[in-house]
């Protein structure tokens, strides 16, 4: 067991993000097993759920756009997805082998307004989700990440955790990426950069 200052975050790992779903990440079930297996060695564990209401301002179907299209929010570019990820939809729900025996599950992504990629703040980089203040007054310093998306909720939550001041290692074993127009690379070097731990 790892020490009790440390957590595990598990990102969206939810059944329209593996094969099949709305929003399929290719791969996206063949992690569970790993995250599953992870989970005991560590005493915190905390899932994250996208989390969005119909007709949400990330789907693209809302602007009549094309998925994967993108467009100006007032808080900057917004890619613009197919319908995901719909609260109490089957799609929402976790993969049906994960084990969800965590301590925390942490919704995101219910403003209709802005999308939420990071578990920690909205899109906007400044309205909280509240994960901040739960860890810290559990007294957790040390992040290991795992999920989905690498290259967006994995991504955006390792970069602000680390701005944040924890200590951050994401496992790329146990994540699986979408991978649009360089996004894998652009989030692998972004990581890096600020100082997150890319295993
Ligand atoms: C995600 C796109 C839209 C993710 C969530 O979990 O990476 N990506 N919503
Ligand atoms: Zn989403």
């Amino acid at each position: 067991m790892r020490p009790s200052n440390e957590a595990l975050i598990v990102i969206d790992i939810q059944n329209d993000f593996c094969p099949g779903g709305a929003l399929a990440v290719a791969g996206g079930d063949e992690i569970v097993p790993g995250v599953n297996t992870l989970m005991e060695d560590f005493p915190a564990v905390i899932l994250t759920q996208d989390w969005h209401p119909a007709g949400h301002s990330s789907f693209a179907s809302t602007h009549g756009a094309a998925p994967f299209s993108t467009t100006e929010m007032p808080y900057g570019t917004q890619v613009l997805w197919p319908d995901h990820c719909i609260q109490g939809t089957d799609g929402a729900a976790f993969h049906p082998a994960l084990r969800t025996d965590g301590d925390l599950i942490i919704r995101k992504g219910f403003n209709p307004a802005i999308d939420s990629y990071s578990a920690f703040f909205e899109n906007d980089h400044v309205t909280p989700t509240g994960l901040e203040g739960y860890l810290r007054t559990r007294g957790i310093e040390s992040l290991t990440m795992v999920g989905l998306a690498t290259d967006f909720c994995v991504n955006f939550s390792a970069v602000d955790a680390a701005r944040l001041g924890f200590a951050v290692a994401v496992r790329t074993d146990l994540c699986r990426a979408i991978d649009m127009d360089g996004s894998l690379a652009a989030a692998l070097e972004g990581m890096r950069t600020a100082g997150v731990e890319v295993r």
